[in-house]
């Protein structure tokens, strides 16, 4: 099996909005690190085009997200300045785009290790409520397998950042409620808890995979924690709002 190829296949795949077969279809034996180094390679073939990565993104950490996609263990991804949307997102190049509440961390000095809950909240920078939109390059958004959406990159295509950060300590971000509201209408609400029990656990997961792997959050890194509801079709026209009371709200238009 070739890292690269099957990389540089799903970033074709992404760049001219085509859909192919899940990856496991042709090389079954793809192993989940192996599923990693190809997204490791998918994100070097950007970053050579001159993206710039600024974090990090937790996914599967909610119950609600795990039944949509029918998997059952947290994943991560990689977030790249490009995939930063602020007011409008485009359709244009999606393939079936899907957008999802979630919340956001920053990290300005950075994680090492295995940092336990206490020590996450002390080094975090911010947080604050985000919108995560996701694609699949898989015919149909359907991959079946972890180590498909893992070398997909977890489904990433773009995010909206909180337009404010808060300091999370002294609030209780597992209380917090999060309403995804499309064109005003309440559709998708959770707890924070739904968010691996605490938004702030997904962080510990998140460094405790990168870990495993030799790796470690660089300063200056973003971090969302994964969605805390199933997620919902985008169409062109929609306003997609997050409210998340104490912690603010983020929203975005969809347009053609
Ligand atoms: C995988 C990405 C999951 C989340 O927040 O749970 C994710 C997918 O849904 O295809 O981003
Ligand atoms: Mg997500």
């Amino acid at each position: 099996m070739r890292i690269d190829e099957l990389a540089r296949h799903l970033d074709d795949a992404r760049r001219h909005g085509r859909e192919v077969e899940r990856l496991t279809l042709q090389t079954p034996e793809l192993s989940l690190e192996q599923a990693y180094q190809v997204m490791d390679a998918g994100i070097a073939l950007r970053t050579a085009r001159g993206e710039r990565v600024v974090g990090l993104k937790m996914g599967l950490t909610s119950e609600a997200k795990r039944k949509q996609m029918d998997l059952d263990s947290p994943i991560y991804g990689v977030l790249t300045d490009q995939m930063v949307v602020e007011g409008t997102f485009r359709l244009a190049g999606s393939l079936h785009p899907k957008i999802e509440p979630e919340i956001a961390f920053r990290f300005d000095e950075g994680l090492r290790g295995r940092p336990d809950r206490a020590e996450v909240l002390a080094r975090c920078s911010g947080a604050g409520p985000a919108l995560e939109i996701l694609d699949s390059r898989y015919r149909d958004f359907k991959y079946f397998s972890l180590p498909d959406v893992v070398a997909d990159n977890s489904s990433s295509s773009h995010l909206v950042l909180p337009g404010r950060w808060v300091d999370p300590v002294g609030g209780d971000l597992s209380a917090v409620e999060l309403v995804m509201s499309v064109d005003g209408v309440p559709r998708q609400r959770a707890p924070g808890s739904a968010i691996s029990g605490d938004p702030v656990r997904s962080v510990v997961q998140l460094c405790a995979l990168l870990d495993a792997r030799g790796l470690f959050l660089p300063p200056g890194s973003v971090v969302l924690a994964g969605a805390a509801t199933a997620a919902e079709q985008l169409r062109a026209g929609m306003e997609v709002r997050l409210d998340a009371g104490w912690l603010g709200s983020v929203g975005v238009r969809v347009a053609t």
